[in-house]
């Protein structure tokens, strides 16, 4: 019997680019919902990671890390994040105790200042800090947000997380349930079968690499009653002679990310025969072109 009205809200994790929200939305999700990568900007849009239990319901928004430049794409990646604090109950503002805060970060400290809303700041990565290190992001945290939670936490070690968690559930507003408590996402197949890809793909290339790609479901096809999912979906590169980099020497780096996807997608249809058709392609100056760019922000 609950003797206590459920609460239901919604959270925008907010950091720079790198700090480890996809990581964190992951484990506190228990499931694989967002991508993440050693490389920053990997996260492009908002995506939501739902987490139930008896106290109520979560929605929390993974957002592109908020990252200080001109470029079109950037700015794109930018209005996401923004537009997410607005939309939000509560902000789960992240802290990368391991890069010194410097003007990027006190312009997302002061945005997310401005949004409004309840804020509890974590400093993430425990697992790597120094006491310093640990003294330092503390002190910035408290000095940025004097009336909110300050909590230490590793997401990728599940640590201090339990904690995160019963700040938000005491801030968060009273409601019924917004989705079934067996719900994790709410995004669309072909949206999360790209970024598998795409993440796959960003594993298998150098630090410069990732941000000239983008990936595409061309066609998909799922026949439940015979059990069997076609994919075909294309990787593209920035330019023509990228190309080369993507499928690698006698075709073994796209062989690679062909099978590690496989792998992951397969996870989503278990039971399923799949069929993954993966070709590389390229869309020179994909990142300026307007449409490209609005059929990857739709989200
Ligand atoms: N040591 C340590 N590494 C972490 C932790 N959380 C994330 N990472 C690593 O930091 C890198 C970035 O993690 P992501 O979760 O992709 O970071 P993000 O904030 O979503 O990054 P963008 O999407 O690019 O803004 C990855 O290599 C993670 O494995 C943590 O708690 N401790
Ligand atoms: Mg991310």
């Amino acid at each position: 019997m609950y003797n206590r009205a459920m609460k239901c809200g919604s959270v925008a994790v907010i950091g720079r680019p790198s700090a480890g929200k996809s990581t964190l939305v992951n484990t506190i999700t228990g499931m694989k919902v967002s991508i993440t990568s050693p490389t920053p900007q990997t996260t492009r849009n908002r995506i939501r990671g739902i987490y139930t239990d008896q106290r109520g319901q979560l929605i929390f928004t993974d957002t592109p890390g908020f990252h200080l430049s001109d470029k079109e794409i950037n700015r794109r990646m930018q209005e996401v994040t923004v537009s997410s604090l607005s939309e939000s109950d509560m902000i789960l503002y992240l802290l990368d105790g391991k890069r010194k805060p410097g003007k990027e970060e006190e312009t997302i400290a002061e945005l997310v200042r401005k949004a409004g809303v309840p804020v509890v700041a974590v400093l993430n990565k425990t697992d790597i800090l120094s006491a310093e290190e640990k003294e330092a992001g503390l002190a910035f945290l408290r000095s940025e947000f004097p009336s909110s939670p300050v909590l230490p936490a590793s997401g990728k070690d599940d640590e201090g997380v339990d904690e995160i968690l019963i700040e938000l559930f005491r801030i968060a507003p009273e409601g019924e349930l917004l989705y079934d408590e067996s719900a994790y996402t709410d995004q669309d197949l072909e949206f999360r079968i790209s970024e598998i890809i795409r993440e796959k793909t960003i594993s298998s290339l150098s630090e410069e690499m990732p941000h000239v790609i983008f990936v595409e479901i061309e066609d998909m096809e799922y026949d439940e009653a015979a059990g069997h999912v076609w994919i075909r979906a294309s990787i593209n590169t920035e330019r023509e002679g990228q190309k080369g980099i993507i499928v690698g020497r006698g075709g073994e780096n796209i062989r690679r990310i062909r099978k590690e996807s496989f792998s992951e997608i397969k996870r989503i249809f278990p039971g399923s025969k799949l069929t993954l058709d993966l070709r590389v392609k390229s869309q020179p100056g994909w990142r300026k072109n307007g449409r490209t760019l609005d059929r990857i922000f739709r989200k």
